[in-house]
């Protein structure tokens, strides 16, 4: 990505700091992640990028933005009235925060993602999210993120979750299932009413096996994109910060597409059939 687009506007919160970090990882990380299907990394970015990206993180959850722009989406799924949700999520903060891609964790998030998937960088995009669990924020069930994408084409890829803050499994850190990238892609079911899109997974496995992945600030977890994952319920009285960031190649349609029912019951109950691709910042229809 070129920084020369973000250098010409007007940046809210400055450019990023310009303290510089590179890492990449380890042959014996590579094979961690390919034979486990997760990898922790201590170190991705700076504590002064923690700082700055968290200050556009609560601005994009501030009640401002969201009156502005209103793309913060509640996960909680169907609340009583006049509960306020507390899991939201909000996409691709790097269409409007472009100089997202001039980090330390952008370039060492791709750096280790092509190491790991075993790609040329020069093929691999990324897109965003940014996910905000409350206190008494909901668990996100286990579920692997495949089942999130269209059946009509093969994907390969990671997510890289970087939490904005030192993170427990109370306040929800990622735990992964090891070796669950090896099943492919598993049933998966809508945990709530299909329009809002939550799945969790619907076939057995071990759960006795997970790994919770707790991090201090600066630190990230890797999953691949088959990778049985789940983050506990808030229990803590501040509120968790993720930023998410999944890191693919192209999307290679399908001669027959995967059976995943639950993508239909989402496309019935929305009437949406449009099979959106965003790729470093570019959104386009596959
Ligand atoms: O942040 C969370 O609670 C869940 C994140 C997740 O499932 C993911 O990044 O793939």
């Amino acid at each position: 990505m070129s920084t020369s687009a973000s250098k010409k506007r007007n940046l809210r919160f400055g450019p990023p700091p310009a303290k510089r970090l590179n890492v990449e990882p380890t042959q014996k990380e590579i094979q961690f992640f390919r034979d486990e299907g997760f990898l922790v990394v201590d170190r991705l970015t700076t504590d002064e990028e923690i700082a700055w990206l968290k200050q556009i993180f609560e601005y994009i959850f501030s009640d401002d933005h969201q009156k502005a722009r209103g793309n913060v989406v509640d996960r909680s799924g169907t609340l009583p009235d006049g509960k306020q949700p507390n899991l939201t999520q909000s996409f691709y903060p790097e269409m409007e925060f472009p100089e997202l891609f001039d980090t330390n964790h952008w370039r060492n998030a791709k750096r280790y993602a092509a190491a790991l998937l075993g790609v040329d960088a020069g093929r691999i995009t990324s897109w965003g999210h940014m996910i905000r669990k409350a206190p008494g924020g909901n668990a996100a069930l286990w579920h692997q993120d495949h089942a999130y994408w269209p059946p009509e084409f093969d994907f390969h890829g990671l997510g890289v979750w970087l939490p904005l803050h030192d993170v427990s499994v109370e306040m929800g850190c990622m735990q992964f299932i090891p070796k669950s990238h090896k099943r492919g892609l598993m049933k998966h079911a809508h945990q709530d009413a299909p329009q809002h899109n939550v799945l969790q997974v619907a076939e057995p496995f071990d759960v006795a096996s997970a790994v919770p992945c707790p991090l201090k600030a600066g630190g990230a977890t890797f999953h691949y994109q088959e990778t049985l994952h789940y983050t506990a319920p808030n229990t803590t009285n501040q509120p968790r910060l993720a930023f998410p960031m999944e890191f693919q190649i192209d999307p290679v349609r399908r001669k027959t597409p995967f059976d995943m029912p639950w993508m239909e019951e989402l496309r019935a109950a929305t009437g949406n059939r449009k099979t959106l691709h965003v790729a470093d910042g570019q959104i386009r229809e596959l």
